[in-house]
């Protein structure tokens, strides 16, 4: 028997004003692995969206406002720590939710959300802002110099590919600079942050200063939160077109935005790789997750020598990929978050053939011939033989698959690598330290990794180029997006 998570349905609630809410609407949602229902979670209306803001806005001018930035970067560690106790429970709400391996949750997920508020809040107490010493006609001068203040009621919409991970990512750096919050996840993953707000109520955060409400996206929460006219600022992660259809709604108010969006990563292997390295990356870059990171690498590159070999050593490798419970042993594949999700999935397998690609390997839908096929499994792919201009080469997939494509030339590598309406991250694989380089500063995007794969400083600048987003985060980065910058220039 597999038990991640309690048999009897839960009811998950919103958190507003310090409070515990339910709501006339609901839905159910079910496990990724076999279907049954895992929660009955409230679907917050315009009204509860409405009292969240406005608590979130008094919140600003309370107790919370008054706090010294190292005593609310102090309530930060202590959420960390809150985390940290409840490890074991936050574990088993997101491998319930998404179905992944528990190794995983344990060890990327939810160790990452109590690095999130850790390490924002020391870069808020530790922050320097600029100061600049300005020549003066008279000669006397003037002293340029900046200070920080919360933006104010700052919207979080999340997705549900890396639950915690992304809606700490943006509700740490957030407090951390004084805002207060109001949280969407998304319906697919209610559970881990229906625990971040029990944690967050433990820690003592005034009420107010974190709201949590669940619900969809379009004609629901998500809507009725990102046209509300009293926010600050919206900070989104999730697909491209969701952004464009927010930035629309933030465009009224002329809101500040920060877009985390989708992506259509490349990998260049060049022969000179060494080979046993890039073939663990690659892996990892496409299988990870299920293939449901937004870093993942959906376009491999192989330089012609190595072709051959690359694809035959993915394809052993893939095929040997044990899929299963989140608890199994050495499983190191879940299914996909929804059947929806895996509908969508399975429309790119088949369009895939269409479009003229040859299957190595995948392709379909494992038969487990037990409750798992009631789940949103997909069988590990890899096509090659698609041309450059294919919808599978463009659009993003998001599941468990690349295409592995030959190259002759550096440049023609690095001018595929590029071909791309999306632009977040790209990996190269080589042993040479000056094409790393060369090829690592051409790529037209927001991340580019040398003989690795999401390897994170959370100091570093995170974000797209093209569709893959607006802005960045990260560090100063985060710290500059959520707070009101002001120049103060004294005459002396
Ligand atoms: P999504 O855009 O469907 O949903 C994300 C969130 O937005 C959910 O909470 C959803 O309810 C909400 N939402 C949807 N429509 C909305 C609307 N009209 N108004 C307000 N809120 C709305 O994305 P998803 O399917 O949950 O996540 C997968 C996508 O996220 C992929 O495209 C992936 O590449 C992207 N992603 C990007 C990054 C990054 O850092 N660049 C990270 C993770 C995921
Ligand atoms: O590591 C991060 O900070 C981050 N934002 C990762 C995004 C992963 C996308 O699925």
């Amino acid at each position: 028997m597999h038990h991640l998570a309690s048999d009897a349905p839960r009811l998950i609630r919103h958190y507003i004003a310090g409070e515990f809410v339910g709501s006339d609407r609901s839905f159910v949602k079910t496990s990724p692995v076999d279907g049954r229902p895992l929660a009955t979670v409230c679907e917050a209306g315009a009204d509860q969206v409405q009292d969240a803001v406005a608590v979130a806005r008094a919140a600003l001018n309370g107790p919370w406002g008054k706090l010294k930035t190292a005593e609310r970067c102090a309530m930060l560690h202590r959420i960390a720590d809150g985390i940290e106790r409840r490890f074991d429970d936050f574990v088993a709400a997101e491998v319930a939710d998404t179905g992944r391996p528990v190794s995983q949750a344990r060890t990327l997920d939810i160790a990452r959300g109590i690095a999130n508020f850790r390490t924002f809040a020391d870069l808020a107490r530790t922050a320097h802002g600029e100061l600049f010493q300005t020549p003066t006609a008279d000669g006397a001068g003037a002293l340029n110099y900046v200070v920080r203040k919360p933006l104010g009621v700052v919207a979080v919409i999340s997705p549900w590919n890396l639950p915690l991970l992304l809606l700490t990512w943006k509700v740490a750096p957030a407090l951390a600079m004084g805002n207060t919050v109001v949280a969407k996840p998304s319906e697919e993953t209610p559970s881990s942050a229906a625990l971040l707000a029990e944690v967050i109520d433990e820690a003592g955060l005034p009420p107010g200063v974190f709201n949590l409400l669940h619900g969809f996206g379009p004609d629901s929460t998500g809507e009725f939160l990102t046209r509300h006219p009293d926010l600050a600022a919206i900070t989104f992660t999730g697909e491209s077109r969701t952004g464009s259809t927010i930035m629309k709604a933030a465009a009224d108010g002329v809101k500040d935005v920060s877009f985390e969006l989708g992506g259509k990563n490349a990998a260049v292997v060049f022969a000179d790789a060494d080979f046993d390295a890039a073939l663990d990356g690659v892996m990892r870059s496409t299988f990870t997750n299920a293939g449901q990171v937004c870093l993942c690498s959906e376009r491999v590159y192989v330089e012609r020598p190595i072709f051959e070999k690359f694809v035959a050593a993915m394809k052993a490798r893939t095929e040997a990929l044990r899929l299963g419970y989140p608890d199994d042993d050495g499983v190191a594949m879940g299914p996909l978050v929804s059947q929806g999700h895996r509908a969508k999935v399975l429309s790119y397998y088949r369009l895939a053939v269409e479009e003229g690609a040859k299957v190595v390997t995948g392709g379909g839908v494992p038969h487990f011939g037990d409750a798992r096929d009631q789940g949103a499994f997909v069988q590990p792919t890899i096509w090659t033989g698609l041309p450059d201009h294919a919808r599978c080469m463009r659009e993003e997939v998001f599941g468990p698959v690349c295409h592995i494509a030959p190259f002759d030339t550096e440049d023609e590598a690095i001018r595929r690598a590029n071909d791309s309406d999306y632009g977040l991250a790209a990996c190269v694989w080589t042993t040479n330290l000056a094409r790393a380089h060369r090829v690592a500063q051409q790529f037209h995007t927001g991340i580019a990794w040398v003989n690795t794969w999401f390897l994170r400083d959370l100091r570093s600048p995170f974000g797209g180029a093209k569709l893959s987003g607006l802005g960045r985060e990260g560090g100063r980065h985060s710290l500059d997006f959520y707070s009101e910058i002001t120049n103060i220039c004294i005459k002396l």
